[in-house]
């Protein structure tokens, strides 16, 4: 059989390739079917799949499952395009290498439609609410002149990173694993602006506003208004920033002002933050009840019908992990040993253990891990791997939290909107 690269196969036209393999082998394996013969899939990897007598029945190989088809938009760099009504993008796994991520390669995730470029000189942010003592608007100027300037590098992860994988599948927008990103934010502590105010003892939440329209355009009605705990909005790392990586936020990501909560569901980090309001209840805007950004208060099985009552917010996201180097589809020598690299966090602390895995999780070996350079911030893990044999390979990279919760091999608890996907990530290799 001819040699090809796994990238020549499968990555310069990622879809297609993947389309025309599962058209031939539609019945050797099915995107969620089972894998009839190794034999068979070893010819299409076009390499023996080494520790194949370990691998997860049903499992669909890394080289088959993750595509890299880039593409741009605007100020953005080889990110996939999900949607363009409204416009979402993730970023390929091997293009969120940096431990800060460049603008460029921050992920974009729309639920109405953006404000055109607003004038950054007339913008204001008003504070008022329930709880608060007073309704008071600052300009940004306002904002950057009275308030002590913080920087922190902070991991936003969309609460529906993930939900590609979920079965029976979740509608929304079909992230892979690029809706994550930890840049470097600047702006104003949210509990500096907060306290200014007046915060009532009755707070108990903030929600915001942002200047983007429902898709609908309906005046006054909102995109998404969602909000935080009193007590994370009053965290050191909050922020209402202005700038990335010390450069004006991109239009995308909220300019000229955004909120920022490392660690939680990116959909509280509100853009084109215009007004935040003090509640003295949960906040109930767009996108708070019902189902979104709420898993079933108890497991459920797969596909099971959920109560809205049943179903809680979600707060700190789970332990994660991705590997960004190699790309999957990489041919290695046999010879050397390869270098892995990638990124882990925790919304509920630090990552405490990073390990990897060739044999499908029989065996993992502990990587080298960086601590954060603030709360909320990702770590940086790597790893050196000797291969066995030649062949292919999957590499698989587990985080473990300071409190000993791990990520799981495989899909983590169904929920009926695919939120919380932190199962292992996984790369394929294949060793000449
Ligand atoms: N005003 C406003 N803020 C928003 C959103 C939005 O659509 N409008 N999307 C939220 C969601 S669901 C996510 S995941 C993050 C995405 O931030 P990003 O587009 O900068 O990556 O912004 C959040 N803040
Ligand atoms: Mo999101």
């Amino acid at each position: 059989m001819k040699k090809h690269g796994l990238h020549e196969l499968y990555a310069k036209d990622p879809v297609k390739a993947d389309e025309q393999v599962f058209q031939r082998t539609s019945n050797a394996l099915t995107r969620r079917g089972f894998i009839k013969g190794l034999k068979s899939l070893s010819l299409l990897l076009g390499a023996e799949v080494v520790y194949g007598q370990f691998m997860p029945a049903g499992l669909i190989p890394a080289a088959f499952a993750q595509s890299n088809t880039p593409f741009s938009i605007e100020g953005k760099d080889g990110l996939t395009i999900l949607n363009d009504r409204p416009i979402n993008a993730e970023t390929p796994a091997h293009l969120l290498d940096d431990a800060v991520t460049p603008a460029s390669r921050f992920f974009v995730r729309n639920n109405g439609i953006p404000p055109q470029k607003p004038d950054a000189s007339t913008w204001t942010l008003t504070i008022e609410g329930e709880s608060a003592e007073q309704s008071k608007t600052f300009t940004l100027e306002e904002l950057k002149t009275q308030f002590k300037h913080y920087s922190y590098q902070l991991t936003l992860e969309c609460g529906g990173n993930g939900r590609a994988e979920f079965s029976p599948a979740a509608t929304g927008n079909q992230w892979t694993t690029g809706a994550v990103g930890c840049p470097k934010w600047t702006g104003v502590r949210l509990k500096d602006v907060l306290t200014s105010v007046g915060v009532k003892d009755s707070a108990v939440y903030i929600g915001y506003y942002g200047d983007d329209q429902h898709l609908s355009r309906t005046p006054g009605k909102a995109a998404i208004s969602r909000g935080v705990p009193i007590n994370k909005a009053m965290e050191d790392e909050s922020l209402i920033a202005w700038a990335m990586n010390d450069e004006p936020l991109p239009l995308m990501n909220g300019y000229p002002l955004r909120l920022v909560f490392g660690g939680w569901p990116a959909s509280t980090s509100g853009k084109w933050l215009k007004k935040i309001v003090v509640r003295d209840r949960v906040h109930d805007g767009a996108k708070m009840l019902g189902k979104a950004y709420r898993l079933p208060c108890k497991p459920v099985a797969p596909g099971a019908k959920v109560a809205d009552e049943d179903m809680c917010i979600i707060e700190a996201m789970p332990i994660k992990s991705l590997i960004t180097f190699p790309q999957s589809g990489t041919d290695h020598p046999l010879a050397k040993k390869l270098s892995v690299r990638g990124h882990a966090w925790s919304g509920e602390g630090k990552v405490a253990e990073v390990y990897t895995s060739i044999d499908f999780g029989q065996t993992w070996q502990i990587a080298e891990l960086t601590l954060p350079v603030n709360r909320h911030a990702w770590q940086q893990f790597t790893t050196k791997i000797a291969f066995p044999q030649q062949g292919y390979f999957e590499i698989w990279a587990k985080a473990v939290d300071e409190n000993g919760k791990a990520q799981p091999m495989v899909l983590p608890g169904w929920n009926p909107k695919g939120y919380l996907n932190n199962a292992c990530h996984r790369i394929a290799v294949r060793v000449v």
